[in-house]
């Protein structure tokens, strides 16, 4: 049999120092009918993530020439899995914040068939070292998210996420700064069903977190509204013209 394939994408900014140990981490051979391939989307790191990932056994990577925004890599990382054929796209920060060990429970409902797109959720797990401003940020964040999806959501803010395939061709970021909020609101409008797996998190240890506040909610707040007023095709209605015809 065919294998399926799973691709693990992760948005990189100079992280030389973490990149190599997520890299490690990954599990290679977590379920027999799965392959697994890396990739790295390097957002014109200065540093030599590169040449790092490449050495700790990256399959591909991809290069922006200049630094475009976390929102812009997501975007391409999804593009990335989906022409190299993958069946289930995984993103993790290359931080080393998020565990690679749990890439398999994550993905697990997508699997099952239960889900498109899921969460490693920090707070229906574990948190190590996150400051109280940043807990505080991730509350607001999440809690505007609920409101305008009325739903529950424990971690709007998660760096580790899984995909269907078809989550990965219908997404839409709509601005290159991040991918947070607009990517959750885009896919639950559009009908893909969401869950949160626990996972367990440790604050980095090397290098710093680029999210600064002002521009953080000068960028995003206006990206939300924008998502929100843009109309999206339910999937039920794109993908079922047979379904409807036969309802008839
Ligand atoms: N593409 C891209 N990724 C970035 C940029 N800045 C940070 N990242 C990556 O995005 C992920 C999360 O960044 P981080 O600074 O840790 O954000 P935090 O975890 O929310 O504090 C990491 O994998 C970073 O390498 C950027 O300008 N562009
Ligand atoms: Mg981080």
């Amino acid at each position: 049999m065919n294998k399926q394939k799973l691709i693990v994408f992760m948005p990189a900014h100079n992280e030389a120092e973490n990149i190599a140990e997520v890299i490690a981490r990954v599990p290679r051979n977590f379920h027999p009918d799965y392959s697994v391939e890396i990739v790295i989307i390097d957002d014109g790191s200065t540093d030599n993530t590169v040449a790092v990932a490449r050495a700790a056994g990256a399959d591909h990577i991809v290069s922006f020439a200049e630094n475009r925004g976390l929102g812009a890599a997501v975007r391409e990382g999804l593009a990335a899995c989906c022409r190299l054929g993958a069946d289930i796209g995984l993103m993790i920060d290359a931080d080393n914040e998020y565990p690679p060990e749990q890439i398999p429970d994550v993905i697990a409902p997508i699997i099952a068939n239960q889900a498109d797109y899921t969460f490693g959720s920090r707070f229906k797990g574990q948190i190590q070292g996150m400051k109280l401003h940043r807990r505080l940020g991730n509350y607001c964040f999440t809690l505007l998210q609920m409101l305008l999806l009325r739903r529950w959501i424990y971690d709007g803010q998660s760096g580790m996420r899984g995909f269907s395939r078809e989550a990965m061709e219908h997404a839409e970021i709509n601005h290159d700064y991040n991918y947070a909020q607009v990517l959750t609101l885009n896919l639950v409008r559009q009908g893909f069903r969401l869950q949160e797996v626990a996972i367990s998190y440790q604050v980095r240890t090397k290098g710093q977190s680029f999210i600064k506040f002002h521009a953080y909610v000068t960028s995003v707040l206006p990206a939300i509204y924008k998502e929100m007023r843009r109309p999206v095709r339910r999937k039920a209605k794109r993908l079922s013209p047979a379904f409807l015809r036969r309802g008839k």
